[in-house]
């Protein structure tokens, strides 16, 4: 059945949807199955992504027809499919009325990826009105705060330096502690690997007491503030929220040097939104593992990084992980900085859609993924700036010298792009940087080919 008659309006003008704010807007990309017609598809599509079935229903009123999605642009050529959606089909909580994450999803990413003639079907940009930013969360705390417990200013405070603990599973109570305090000799902040959580060998009232203490050690010797990301990930609500409070009380009079972690896009809305409610004095750190199921260029359903990213400003993540644009070992392109700059920016140009956030706080691109200090000046190149946290585990724990020398090393990765230098140049008069071409060759010979004559190096 062609619905194209109720579920598109070619006439409708993106610029008059968005100046009258009462929809939220979605671009994809999408290509029907052979045999069926490019709009009767799209509509069907909004049809099933809104208030619509395959067939007319003899329930549906004239009020039904007001909240229907809309077809309002099609370009077949470039499979590209443009849908608004009312406001007022999204749900509402009845505790707050505030928006909800779920619901959006479920509409606008549901029904419509599994359709008989639609081929494939992916999100890559969406529009939020004024009235619908509002209603949702949005961060609580962001990198600013992360700034002033640092000792640094709130305002381009900079890069910092992070690790994951390695290896991801396997290390008891005290070793696992002891590689927390070996970074912390050098770097800033630590982040549980996120599937780290209460594993029997390595129990979390055993650990969390253990890395309290080396935070505080750290802490005494190199005067400078510590910070950790506690991974608070569980399937109940009642477990996560126990996690929470036992480390908070572990953590005691650094209670707010500690953020804590959901794995975002296993646990989904529900976990991010329980994170960000129930703890609103911790930096929210989402974990994104998984997401490249939907995510990546070669899946053609789904939705893109990039809107994974937004979604997780709305929902209130103070920081969430954007990749490596090209820079690491996860997939990504240089052009990904638009996830960062549509996060951290209160005005910005997305694939699509023009967005402004209208003062929500700003979500921290936390950059991870096989980086170390050798792959960091291009990756600060690229995105134009370094106020970013970074999580190196590979490059922390696998420097040759010792994980301290690591995390300097990718400090000193920042200073190096921040003052212009040759990176080559720059080794010969810092240690930790120089020792990082040691420790990764294959990195060095491949971004700095001729490095080992420069430095003198022993093999
Ligand atoms: C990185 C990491 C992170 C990835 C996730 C890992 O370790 O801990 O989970 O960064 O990818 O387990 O692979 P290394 P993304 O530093 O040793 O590579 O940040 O793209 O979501
Ligand atoms: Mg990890």
């Amino acid at each position: 059945m062609d619905q194209s008659n109720r579920y598109a309006d070619l006439s409708l003008l993106e610029e008059q949807l968005i100046a009258d704010g009462k929809h939220v807007l979605v671009a994809y990309h999408m290509a029907p199955q052979p045999g069926h017609s490019y709009l009767a598809a799209a509509a069907h599509f909004a049809a099933e992504s809104s208030t619509g079935t395959n067939v007319e229903v003899s329930t549906t009123d004239d009020y039904t027809r007001a909240v229907d999605a809309l077809v309002y642009e099609i370009d077949e050529e470039k499979e590209l499919m443009k849908i608004a959606y009312p406001n007022e089909l999204f749900d509402r909580n009845i505790t707050d009325g505030r928006a909800m994450i779920v619901s959006f999803l479920t509409l606008a990413i549901g029904n419509n990826q599994g359709m008989g003639d639609i081929k494939y079907g992916k999100m890559h940009d969406f529009y939020v009105p004024p009235r619908m930013i509002q209603l949702f969360d949005g961060p609580s705390k962001g990198i600013a705060d992360m700034w002033r417990i640092l000792g640094r200013p709130t305002v381009d405070g900079g890069f910092i330096s992070g690790t994951i603990i390695k290896p991801k599973l396997g290390l008891r109570p005290e070793p696992f502690a002891e590689a927390a305090y070996q970074f912390w000799l050098g770097g800033d902040f630590i982040k549980n690997d996120e599937p780290q959580g209460n594993q029997v060998f390595a129990p979390m009232k055993e650990v969390i007491p253990l890395v309290v203490d080396s935070m505080k050690r750290a802490q005494d010797e190199t005067g400078q503030a510590k910070l950790f990301s506690a991974n608070i990930t569980a399937d109940d609500h009642y477990e996560m929220v126990a996690r929470g409070e036992y480390i908070l009380e572990q953590f005691g009079e650094f209670a707010d040097h500690c953020a804590f972690l959901v794995d975002g896009y296993v646990g989904g809305p529900g976990m991010v939104t329980t994170a960000r409610r129930q703890f609103p004095r911790q930096y929210l750190h989402y974990h994104r593992a998984g997401h490249g199921a939907v995510t990546s260029p070669s899946a053609k359903r789904g939705y893109t990084s990039f809107v994974l990213a937004k979604m997780a400003r709305l929902q209130g993540a103070s920081g969430i992980h954007v990749g490596t644009m090209g820079y690491g070992k996860m997939e990504g392109e240089n052009d990904d900085r638009i996830i960062a700059y549509m996060i951290e920016r209160d005005s910005v140009k997305g694939p699509y859609y023009h967005q402004e956030w209208y003062g929500m706080k700003p979500t921290t691109p936390i950059i991870s993924g096989g980086m170390n200090a050798l792959r960091l000046p291009g990756f600060f190149e690229n995105l134009g700036h370094g106020n970013v946290i970074n999580t190196a585990g590979g490059g922390s724990y696998g420097h040759i010298d010792s994980p301290a020398a690591g995390a300097i090393s990718l400090r000193q990765a920042y200073d190096c792009w921040k003052t212009g230098a040759d990176p080559v140049e720059y080794a010969k008069d810092h240690q930790e940087f120089a020792r990082a071409f040691e420790s990764f060759p294959n990195d060095a010979d491949r971004f700095y080919p001729g490095w080992r004559k420069k430095l003198g190096a022993s093999s």
